[in-house]
């Protein structure tokens, strides 16, 4: 590795290396003009089937298995193309990150960002996957916070470094795999005693950390990533992850079929 000396003041180098270092760049905004379709359905979802995009169709998988009358068109945002930078989508998600979709039920158009806000949105405006209590509700609404905070020590932190860095650096990847692995044990733990995260019952907060914690105790997120962290050792939450895999409204959120944009 060659050896970094840090200049006084940052300066945005002319090459990152690695997976998305292209893409990346220090300002928000819209870089290009981008239309995106529109369809018909209460819902316009634009997403991909990412840990943080599969939350949202599979909450509106679980809601029509409940029963809910609602519809939603699907398109594809391909953020390694960096579709996510389009005049039309930051219009909808100023943050530049899928998944993101506007209610077209009403008078108005109502944008909802955040995965985590998509999945309040939808769990609040049908009553459903929420509870009414509000001692429960504010557990629920913890573990929706806890997976905000954490995943992205999951992902940006111990999965950028393990997979997508362009050298594998020895102090990064233990920073990050000793905190991946940390909150792995702090979901076995809490598993060891309740059926779902916050209890008896599934919730948004089951959908919201399954897609990114049961997945990676499934070994599908990072090519290897569940050996290297040996997640067949968390008993308790390969239990809960197995279960809700088998639910039928997860397995149509992870096979639904993304409409091109273009
Ligand atoms: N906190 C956000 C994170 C969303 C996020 O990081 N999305 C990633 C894909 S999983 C993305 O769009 N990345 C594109 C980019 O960073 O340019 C959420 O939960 O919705």
């Amino acid at each position: 590795m060659s050896e970094y000396i840090l200049p006084e003041v940052w300066e945005n180098p002319a090459s990152m290396g690695g997976a998305w270092g292209g893409l990346n760049q220090p300002t928000a905004g819209s870089r290009f003009e981008q239309s995106l379709p529109v369809g018909e359905a209460d819902f316009q979802l634009y997403s991909l089937g990412t840990p943080n995009g599969i939350k949202a169709t599979i909450m509106f998988e679980e809601l029509k298995e409940l029963g809910v009358d609602v519809s939603y068109d699907l398109y594809k945002i391909a953020i390694g193309d960096g579709d996510q930078f389009g005049s039309d989508f930051v219009a909808i998600n100023p943050n530049s990150k899928i998944p993101a979709m506007f209610d077209q039920t009403g008078e108005e158009r109502v944008r909802v960002f955040e995965s985590p806000s998509i999945l309040l949105y939808l769990a609040d405006k049908y009553g459903k996957l929420i509870p009414k209590d509000f001692a429960k509700r504010t557990e629920v609404m913890n573990w929706l916070f806890w997976q905000t905070g954490a995943a992205p020590f999951l992902g940006g932190g111990f999965g950028h470094f393990f997979h997508y860095a362009p050298e594998k650096i020895e102090y990064a990847i233990n920073r990050f795999a000793m905190e991946a692995k940390r909150q792995l044990d702090l979901l076995d733990k809490e598993l060891a005693t309740k059926t779902y995260i916050t209890g008896e019952d599934y919730t948004i907060a089951d959908i919201a950390i399954w897609s990114w914690y049961g997945r990676l105790a499934q070994d599908k997120i990072w090519d290897r990533a569940g050996i290297f962290l040996n997640v067949k050792e968390y008993k308790n939450l390969q239990r809960w992850t197995a279960q809700i895999a088998e639910r039928p409204a997860v397995k149509r959120g992870l096979e639904v079929e993304y409409k091109e944009i273009k």
